[in-house]
């Protein structure tokens, strides 16, 4: 419900302009309904009408992406970008293939993005694409002949000072690779324009660890300073088993945790004894299997069809890696039914707002994914430093930047929270946050008459 006129009426209208486009409309209202004490504070932001001009995209592209299959076919999809807002720097965000992208999945994802972003504290704006182009079982001639065609189209839109894209769900070094080449090639030019890149050509180390690492990192911090605790003993369940999946596994461990469960989109493994994530890493970085393969090789673990299910093992922990709404309001009742008292999102938007109203209800502590993700983009941020400085830092500096800025992102939001009247309410206070250093950019930056 949002209670403010002003809000209220920017919303209505977002309803009006993008009808049926749910992740948009759900991300767009979870915001919206955040700022409330934001907006009667600050009178300035209507006046200026910074909320009517935010859920607008400054630019949203798409295009055809045309290429030919091992077979010489003639396969087309469609390719997007949207630039949602450039208020306090380049657009920066992912690219996702994945066949259900779609216009109003992008959409979510950059208008995330922009807050997301600006809670890093780093110079970038927010932006986002894709593809419903679908990877699996896609040759390495197949992938590459895609992304080639889908680069052709958005070298024309991007850029080191305009727009910098990454890779999300479907695209790892492989596919930035891929696009990296085709860029050059299109523009003669070897320039920071994606983040993710090859370590030997511009990558930063600790990129790809970055997400996993950063959302434990953030963790580790909320549980520390709101409950006195810590990963240690705890019982862990981590979603997915894509990039961010694993390298929260592995940093969950680190920390003292003890992981259970990982899933892939087809079912789960439970292994009480701890995954085996040397196992995980070769299944799917090495041959890019399924994670039913994992209890080939471990009689302590169990399989079983459906994502869902994972959700019903209990655990102190959860981390959702794996996408977006994959916890619903059931499911958040099982984890607290079944004593999980942490949840700190990986993914992108992955519970549903029933499930976090289950969450608040009920006292758990909420790590919301624009504070607890933002690793991920914040290492793309020191990848385009050190493309600027000419210059590559150890795995080391990267790392402890990183750890101080999801320190930095935890009390930043909780500190939000505070001034909200809701202390520790860390998703209105992490939109707060975002949201009024984009706000004020804006309205210093003024409006085209
Ligand atoms: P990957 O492609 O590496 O892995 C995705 C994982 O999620 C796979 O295990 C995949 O299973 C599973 N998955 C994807 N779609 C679905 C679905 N519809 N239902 C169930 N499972 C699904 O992607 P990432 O690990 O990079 O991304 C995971 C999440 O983290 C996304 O929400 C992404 O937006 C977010 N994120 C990623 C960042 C990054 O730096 N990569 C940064 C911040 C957020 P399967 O193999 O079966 O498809
Ligand atoms: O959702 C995200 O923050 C990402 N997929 C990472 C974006 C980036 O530019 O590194």
């Amino acid at each position: 419900m949002i209670k403010n006129a002003y809000l209220a009426g920017v919303y209505a209208g977002v309803e009006k302009r993008n009808p049926g486009e749910k992740e948009f409309l759900q991300a767009v209202r979870e915001v919206l309904e955040s700022l409330e004490a934001v907006c009667e504070k600050h009178p300035e932001y209507e006046a200026n009408g910074v909320l009517e001009r935010m859920v607008e995209p400054e630019r949203f592209i798409q295009f055809r992406v045309s290429w030919v299959d091992d077979a010489g076919k003639v396969q087309v999809n469609r390719g997007f970008r949207v630039q949602f807002n450039s208020a306090i720097g380049p657009y920066k965000g992912g690219l996702r293939l994945h066949p259900s992208v779609n216009a109003s999945v992008i959409k979510f994802l950059g208008f995330e993005q922009v807050f997301k972003n600006s809670l890093t504290g780093l110079p970038m704006g927010g932006g986002k694409g894709g593809s419903d182009f679908d990877p699996k079982g896609k040759s390495d001639g197949e992938i590459m002949r895609f992304c080639q065609s889908f680069m052709t189209e958005l070298s024309k839109h991007i850029g080191q000072f305009t727009d910098v894209p990454a890779g999300d769900i479907g695209v790892g070094a492989r596919e930035i690779g891929y696009m990296y080449g085709q860029y050059k090639r299109l523009r003669n030019e070897f320039t920071g324009v994606l983040t993710g890149k090859g370590l030997k050509w511009g990558g930063s180390l600790a990129r790809t660890e970055a997400t996993g690492f950063g959302l434990c990192y953030f963790t580790q911090e909320a549980l520390q300073c709101m409950r006195g605790e810590s990963f240690a003993g705890k019982t862990v369940v981590v979603s997915g088993s894509g990039n961010v999946a694993i390298y929260a596994c592995q940093k969950a461990a680190e920390l003292g945790g003890k992981v259970v469960a990982m899933s892939d989109s087809n079912g789960f493994v439970h292994d009480p004894e701890g995954i085996d994530l040397a196992l995980v890493k070769q299944i799917k970085e090495v041959r890019r299997g399924r994670i039913s393969e994992y209890v080939k090789g471990r009689p302590s673990a169990s399989y079983t069809e459906g994502c869902a299910g994972i959700w019903g093992i209990p655990c102190d922990i959860a981390l959702p890696c794996a996408t977006q709404n994959e916890i619903n309001g059931e499911s958040a009742k099982l984890l607290v039914k079944n004593g999980c008292k942490v949840v700190c999102e990986g993914a992108n938007m992955p519970s549903t707002p029933e499930a976090i109203e289950v969450y608040l209800a009920n006292g758990v502590l909420y790590g919301p994914a624009k504070a607890t993700n933002a690793g991920g983009v914040a290492v793309s941020g020191l990848e385009m430093s050190q493309n600027s400085l000419r210059l590559a830092w150890t795995f080391e500096e990267v790392d402890g930047r990183l750890k101080e800025i999801m320190k930095n992102i935890f009390h930043n939001a909780y500190n939000a929270s505070k001034e909200c009247g809701v202390e520790g309410n860390l998703m209105v206070g992490a939109n707060a946050a975002g949201f009024i250093k984009v706000a004020d950019a804006m309205v210093a930056q003024g409006i085209a008459y």
